[in-house]
């Protein structure tokens, strides 16, 4: 069986200083739940993580998805984001070569680097994609999530580009953060945090090829760390009490590993 650490154990070992931090307020807050607010209006986004915040570890945008986005909807997040200590993650899933994600991570209308703790990377390009980002993260310390595997039907983030970019993972491990995948494979060593979406109680999957799992079935059965949820709780009726529930399943799953 594998031996498990405890989150305040990862974040010690932790490479990465966002890895270090996160891996600080699971602990602290006792919640490995990240949310996915995929709404289309700045107001409904914020109203949601003010009322989540205490409940959640990270709160994942798509800021492109917003219709009225603008610099005041990023400034009120990061204040509802220190208010409850919960750390900004913006899933771009940049895929491009380095001097264009530069550009794309530190310009444009939303000047990521600037506020997003962690982002999303592909290695379709290569690792050289990292380059990109190095500048801006030596600043800030922000850090860098490999898509290792993902969540829907069809995937090609499979086998060998899974071992790919676990191998790019470890060659950059002071800014990559850790891993988007679906499962704990044995080569993913503890410093990385491990963050899974395709996680719903109450559905096996969309009209779109989204698929899910329960929270207990990958923190436990497949060893990843922090469940991301999203119609899950934003579409519930009462998101707050939803999210209290995928909250207690994740951080349960959690500790019974730990025996
Ligand atoms: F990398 C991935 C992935 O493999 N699957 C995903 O679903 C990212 N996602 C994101 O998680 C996706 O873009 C949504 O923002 C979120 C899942 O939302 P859902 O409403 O819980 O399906």
């Amino acid at each position: 069986a594998k031996k498990y650490l405890t989150y305040e154990e990862r974040a010690k070992l932790a490479t990465n200083p966002t890895a270090s931090k996160l891996f600080n307020i699971m602990a602290t807050k006792k919640t490995n739940l990240a949310v996915a607010v995929d709404l289309t209006r700045k107001q409904e986004v914020l109203n949601l993580a003010d009322s989540i915040g205490s409940e959640i570890c990270v709160l994942k945008t798509h800021v492109d998805i917003i219709d009225d986005y603008d610099q005041d909807f990023v400034h009120q997040l990061e204040q509802i984001a220190s208010k409850h200590n919960f750390l900004i993650f913006e899933d771009r899933k940049f895929a491009d070569i380095g001097n264009t994600v530069k550009y794309q991570f530190e310009s444009g209308v939303y000047h990521i680097s600037k506020w997003a703790h962690m982002v999303t990377i592909h290695g379709v390009a290569g690792p050289a994609i990292i380059d990109g980002f190095r500048d801006s993260i030596k600043q800030t310390g922000a850090g860098l999530l490999l898509l290792a595997q993902m969540s829907s039907k069809g995937s090609l983030c499979v086998g060998e580009y899974t071992n790919q970019m676990i191998e790019m993972g470890k060659q950059n491990s002071d800014a990559v953060m850790g891993f988007i995948c679906q499962e704990r494979l044995e080569s993913m060593s503890d410093n990385f945090v491990l963050m899974t979406p395709g996680i719903q109680f109450n559905s096996k999957g969309d009209s779109m090829g989204q698929q899910y799992n329960t929270p207990d079935y990958v923190v436990k059965e497949k060893g990843t760390d922090v469940i991301i949820v999203g119609r899950g709780i934003y579409q519930n009726s009462e998101p707050k009490s939803e999210a209290i529930k995928y909250k207690q399943a994740a951080w349960a799953a959690y500790e019974s590993r730990l025996n």
